[in-house]
């Protein structure tokens, strides 16, 4: 039903009125509708695309896929799901998830409360009515109890502000906007500008396209072959038959994959001959986790780390031909898994093609485009497209392009003007009932999100249920416990190589952003404990009250009156 419907079955007095309201019909709004609907919730969904699939609707260069494989990227909500399905190969392609992520939405008859082209502007918290008012670009208003924010991590794409983009006469595209109707770059000169994940799926897939293809590099970064193949049936029937345990098992993992036996000693306690046969058997099998686990301390210390660097960069000299280009390619000022480590297909090897050049843009920065190109300090280059792959505003984006406030006077922009302040990537106090799913401050990003997704979803939905047997409505996040909280996931990043890296989980690639490392990086056993001790204490660190309150006079703070005995104990 649409909201303009539900509004006229309501009679036409005040906005449209849900139990809650979902900001996102990606994977994980697609979820929380599909649980919040099974407790007899009312709920919409608000999607900004045309259709289901977040990043997986709007993401559509080519080459893109994904670097989790497909038998544990996808939901275990639903075993006849996961037993049915059929993933064509180890690595899903971008059309194959979408695909799936469509079967979903028709099979549990999800669109039928998702509003598509319509992006949420703002949304407003007020006490004395215990109620969020969630406003579209469109105007429309609705009310809702509880409202959850599944706006995504990597949601808001970022194209530099370059000098002169407007005036560029082709075409241009950004990775995570990509026309649905695909690209030919058949005889065009070609630039891609970013060398991240997306860039280096995207670069030998242009490169067998393009006339010529000029690869703008600022930063290199470490690349894994995937390894990807077709997915093979008898691996295939073993993975179904031991999926309930296998999906149990992931919960007990750091990165929430099981199947890959936890290393066991450390990469200095090895000889160089056995460092060498460890890191050789993951790159001739793939995999960027595979390959973390080789040894226990790869991420730290940086002795460590150096080891599994330098076998990487002695791949690539070895791949590419031309020595100053490999020299060029190879990651020196970070260590390696602290950025995303990147699974590719010939994504070397395609700098030994004659149509491709790499361009250094740190030596030789991108200074401005140009009517016909891209001119960097030292030349120009004339190119019939530009394609930006140039990443993400990544965790906190999203949220923060939403105007979000409560009567009290907290405003999110401000709260989190210095670093995003969460209680465990769910909450964040003084804005009640707003939940995140995979919010900075939980291992989202550094885990299969799929399952991250599931776990933050199932938990958002048993508080609610909570509350309602208990005949409350309204939960928040405290303060106290939200510092502490902060405090740990900033400790436990401390004594890990990752913050040494200027990664978007470092908000280092937008100029002017906190820099602080935002996801946290203890593992998704350690998190989902304290998830479940949580709620065994009684939702220790949340307040949850009738949603009574007492406002003051002038209606601009208000007090819960939080009765102490029901306050989730
Ligand atoms: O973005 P990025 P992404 N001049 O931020 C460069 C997920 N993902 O879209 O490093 C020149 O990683 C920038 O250079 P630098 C995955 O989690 C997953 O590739 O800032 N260059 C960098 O090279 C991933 O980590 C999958 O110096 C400029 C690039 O643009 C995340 O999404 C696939 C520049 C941005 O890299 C984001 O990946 C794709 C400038 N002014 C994405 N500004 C899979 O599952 C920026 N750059 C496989």
């Amino acid at each position: 039903m649409s909201v303009a419907e539900h509004q006229r079955k309501a009679e036409g007095t005040g906005p449209a009125s849900f139990d809650v309201v979902v900001v996102g019909a990606g994977l994980g709004g697609l979820y929380a509708l599909h649980r919040l609907r099974a407790l007899g919730l009312t709920v919409k969904v608000f999607e900004a695309g045309g259709d289901v699939g977040g990043t997986w609707f709007w993401n559509r260069y080519p080459g893109c896929r994904c670097d989790v494989e497909s038998m544990e990227y996808s939901y275990s909500f639903s075993n006849e799901l996961q037993q049915e399905w059929k993933w064509p190969e180890r690595y899903g392609t971008q059309p194959e998830i979408l695909r799936y992520i469509n079967h979903v939405a028709e099979r549990f008859d999800l669109r039928r409360d998702i509003e598509f082209n319509c992006r949420v502007v703002s949304a407003f918290f007020d006490d004395a009515i215990n109620q969020w008012s969630v406003t579209t670009e469109r105007g429309d208003v609705v009310a809702a109890t509880f409202c959850i924010m599944a706006t995504g991590n990597l949601s808001t794409p970022r194209v530099p502000e370059f000098n002169g983009l407007g005036s560029f006469e082709s075409d241009w595209y950004h990775t995570g906007l990509w026309p649905h109707e695909g690209v030919d770059f058949s005889g065009q000169r070609v630039a891609v500008v970013g060398t991240g994940s997306s860039g280096v799926q995207m670069i030998p897939h242009i490169a067998e396209q393009a006339k010529h293809l000029y690869v703008f590099q600022r930063t290199a970064n470490f690349s894994l072959p995937a390894c990807n193949a077709p997915l093979d049936p008898e691996k295939e029937r073993q993975h179904k038959a031991d999926y309930p345990e296998r999906r149990r098992a992931a919960y007990d993992t750091p990165f929430g994959i099981a199947g890959y036996p936890p290393p066991v000693r450390k990469a200095l306690e090895a000889t160089p001959e056995e460092r060498q046969q460890a890191y050789e058997e993951k790159w001739a099998t793939g995999g960027n986790i595979s390959f973390l686990y080789a040894f226990t301390d790869l991420l730290l210390d940086k002795s460590a780390n150096d080891t599994a660097a330098e076998f990487v960069r002695e791949k690539i000299r070895r791949t590419v031909r031309d020595p100053a280009v490999a020299e060029l390619l190879s990651p020196k000022d970070h260590p390696i898994g602290t950025k995303r480590l990147i699974l590719d297909t010939n994504y070397y090897e395609t700098y030994n093609r004659d149509n491709v050049t790499l361009v250094d843009a740190r030596s030789d920065p991108i200074e401005q485009i140009t009517p016909a190109g891209v001119r960097t300090r030292a030349r120009e280059y004339a190119v019939d497209s530009i394609a930006f792959a140039t990443g993400y505003d990544a965790m906190t984006g999203a949220m923060l392009e939403i105007d979000i406030r409560t009567s009290s006077g907290a405003n999110l922009r401000e709260k989190w003007s210095a670093s995003p302040r969460t209680y465990m990537g769910i909450m964040v106090a003084a804005f009640p009932n707003l939940f995140m799913i995979t919010g900075p401050g939980s291992p989202g990003v550094k885990s299969q999100m799929i399952l991250s997704i599931e776990q933050h979803v199932d938990w958002i939905t048993d508080c609610i249920k909570q509350l309602r047997s208990r005949s409350l409505s309204r939960v928040e996040a405290d303060e106290q416990a939200e510092k502490a909280w902060i405090e740990h996931v900033n400790e436990v990043a401390g004594a890990t190589l990752y913050p040494l890296a200027n990664s978007w989980y470092m908000g280092a690639n937008i100029p002017g952003k906190p820099r602080i490392f935002m996801p946290y990086v203890g593992g998704v056993a350690a998190y989902k404990n304290k998830c479940d001790e949580v709620v065994a204490d009684g939702y220790q660190g949340f307040l949850m009250t009738s949603g009574a309150v007492n406002v003051t006079g002038d209606g601009a703070s208000g007090d819960t009156t939080a009765d102490a005995d029901m306050s989730g104990k």
